[in-house]
C-alpha cells in the first residue's frame, strides 16, 4: 500500500514532501520562519534553509543541519519536528518563547538532497552525495569527510568507490561548499553548530580529525554530560559523549571540527537512535520518542549558549 504524498511528522517524508513542507511552514508562520536557498546540489536541487526565531532584530544564532548522510532518515525527521515544535509552542512554553525571542535557529532540513532521494528511489543504504568524479565510475563523496579540517588525513579514503571518500578537494561538493559559505558569511552571529546524524546515541564534540582537545574541552564535556542527562530524563535513552576521535572513531573532514576551528565554540554532532537493533532502519513508530528526547537536548544546549 502506498501513502499519498501528505506530510506527517511521525512518518519519513520523501524529498518532494519535505520541499513542499518548507514552503508551507514558512508561509503559515511569517512572524517566526523565513525560508532561503543557500545553494544547489550536484543534481541541481535548491538547498533550503529555514530561519526560525522572532523576526525583526539581528540576534545571536544557532545553526543546525540534518540529512548529511542520505540513509540516516531520522535526522531530517528531527529537523522537521524541531521546526513544528518551535511554531507550536512559541508563546505557550516559557523556554521556547524565550529562546525564539532571543536567538535565531538556522535549520537546514536536508543537506544531501540528491543522496536522500536516491535512498528513496534506488538504494536505501546510500550514504554519500551523488557527484561524479573524473577518472572513476564510482559515485559520491562523503560530505562529512569533505570539510577543511585535517582534510583526508585520517579515517577517510581517497578512493571514490569508498563510503568515506573525502572528495577530490575540501569543499569539492556543492552541498558542503554552500553550507561552509553560509557559515563563513554569518560567523559573527553563529554561536553554536549542531549537526544531526544517526545512529549510535552519542553526543560528540571536537576533535575527530586528531587526538587533541579543544580549548574549552572541559566546558564541552560538562555541557555534553548535562545534555545527555536531560535527554535521558524523558525515556531513559542512554547517550555516550566525548571528543570524536576517542568516542566514535578518528575521522577528518567533519563539519563539527571545521565549524569549531572557525571559532564556533559550541560544536556538536548528535548521533540519534538507536544503537544498532534497527540502525538506519529505525521504525517510524520511534520517530516521536526520538524527536521528543532530542528536542530536550537541543533546547538544553540552546539555553546554555544563550546565557554564555
Ligand atoms: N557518524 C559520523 C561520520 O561521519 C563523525 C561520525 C562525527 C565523524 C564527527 C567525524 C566527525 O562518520 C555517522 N553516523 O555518520
Ligand atoms: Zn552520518
Amino acid at each position: 500500500r502506498v501513502r499519498a504524498t501528505g506530510h506527517s511528522y511521525e512518518k519519513y517524508n520523501n524529498w518532494e514532501t519535505i520541499e513542499a513542507w518548507t514552503q508551507q511552514v514558512a508561509t503559515e508562520n511569517p512572524a517566526l520562519i523565513s525560508r532561503s536557498v543557500i545553494g544547489t546540489t550536484f543534481e541541481g536541487r535548491a538547498i533550503y534553509l529555514l530561519k526560525v526565531g522572532k523576526a525583526g532584530q539581528n540576534k545571536p544564532a544557532i545553526f543546525m543541519d540534518c540529512g548529511f548522510h542520505a540513509r540516516e532518515w531520522i535526522s531530517p525527521a528531527f529537523c522537521q519536528w524541531f521546526v513544528r515544535e518551535a511554531v507550536r509552542t512559541y508563546g505557550r512554553e516559557i523556554q521556547v518563547t524565550e529562546l525564539l525571542n532571543k536567538l535565531d535557529f538556522y535549520v537546514l532540513p536536508v543537506l544531501n538532497i540528491d543522496g536522500y532521494i536516491y535512498t528513496w528511489t534506488k538504494s536505501r543504504f546510500w550514504r554519500k552525495t551523488r557527484s561524479t568524479h573524473a577518472g572513476s565510475s564510482c559515485i559520491g563523496t562523503d560530505p562529512n569527510r569533505n570539510f577543511d579540517a585535517g582534510w583526508c588525513e585520517i579515517g577517510a579514503s581517497r578512493n571514490p568507490c569508498d563510503e568515506t571518500y573525502c572528495g577530490p578537494a575540501a569543499e569539492s561538493e556543492k552541498e558542503t561548499k554552500a553550507l561552509a559559505d553560509f557559515i563563513r558569511n554569518n560567523l559573527s552571529s553563529i554561536k553554536a553548530y549542531l549537526t544531526i546524524h544517526s545512529y549510535s546515541q552519542m553526543m560528540i564534540y571536537p576533535y575527530s580529525y586528531a587526538y587533541k582537545l579543544g580549548e574549552n574541552n572541559a566546558e564541552l564535556n560538562a555541557l555534553a554530560k548535562a545534555t545527555v542527562k536531560e535527554l535521558a530524563s524523558l525515556h531513559g535513552t542512554k547517550y555516550t559523549y566525548g571528543p570524536g576521535a576517542t568516542t566514535i572513531y578518528p575521522a577528518a573532514g567533519g563539519s563539527d571540527d571545521w565549524a569549531y576551528d572557525q571559532g564556533i565554540r559550541y560544536s556538536f554532532t548528535f548521533e540519534l537512535r538507536d544503537t544498532g537493533r534497527y540502525g538506519f532502519l529505525l521504525p517510524e513508530s520511534q520517530i516521536r520518542a526520538t524527536c521528543e528526547e532530542t528536542l530536550l537536548a537541543i533546547k538544553y544546549v540552546a539555553s546554555y549558549v544563550l546565557k554564555h
